[in-house]
């Protein structure tokens, strides 16, 4: 066993590890444990006090306690894919794209969401991520993926988002002009990847049945 993933189902950062490590390490090699976030394990809190999820916790001992070091080690089970999933000349651009997503993309998105919290409207949000959505878009109008014609971590990390971003208002995004983004995420929304990591478990208790992961044909 690899060890035990601490997920939690619609959390794009847990998303985002459980795509990297399904599409990485082999099926059925570790454990899942599904988190309620107001219902926290004790197992959880002991290992990682932040207490966010994913957190991975491998059999050798080691925690990690953010969703790109588990992509990042995912990949590292693997010389030939890590060379195709997070190319070296492209690395510092990606590592640029997906920090702009977890910085500035994520901070509009959140408001967009729940504009009624926040000081300014929900438009206002909308257009704070809408810069990122058009950088997307640019790179989408060029190739299939985020960086070429393959897939690699940057798609994995930031689609997630994207998704959340496009969900708060379906109408406006169908109707937008991020036909590109738009097309890219349906893809990837369809994907037997995507699908197979959106499984859907019972919060996890001690004494409960192992739930393996990744699950089988994928
Ligand atoms: N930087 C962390 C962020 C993870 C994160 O914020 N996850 C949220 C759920 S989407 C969480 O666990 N929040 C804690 C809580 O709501 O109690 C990562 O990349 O893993």
């Amino acid at each position: 066993m690899l060890g035990i993933l601490y997920s939690f189902r619609r959390c794009p950062y847990a998303m985002r590890a459980r795509l990297a490590l399904a599409y990485c390490v082999s099926p059925e090699s570790m454990e899942l444990r599904e988190v309620v976030l107001k219902d926290k394990p004790d197992e959880l809190l002991a290992i990682s006090p932040k207490a966010t999820v994913p957190v991975l916790q491998l059999s050798n001992g080691h925690v990690l306690e953010e969703s790109l070091d588990i992509m990042h080690f995912s990949m590292s089970q693997d010389a030939d894919l890590k060379s195709e999933f997070y190319p070296l000349h492209f690395s510092s651009e990606m590592d640029d794209l997906i920090e702009q997503n977890d910085g500035e993309f994520k901070w509009a998105l959140d408001r967009y969401k729940y504009a009624d919290r926040y000081e300014e409207s929900e438009a206002f949000y909308r257009e704070k991520g809408e810069r990122f959505l058009q950088q997307l878009e640019t790179r989408l109008a060029q190739s299939t993926y985020l960086f070429g014609d393959q897939f690699t971590l940057a798609d994995l990390a930031i689609f997630p988002f994207v998704r959340q971003f496009a969900h708060v208002n379906k109408n406006w995004f169908e109707q937008s002009h991020y036909v590109n983004v738009s097309n890219w995420l349906n893809a990837w929304l369809e994907s037997p990847l995507f699908l197979s990591v959106m499984k859907k478990y019972a919060q996890w208790h001690e004494g409960n049945d192992k739930v393996l992961f990744p699950p089988k044909n994928t």
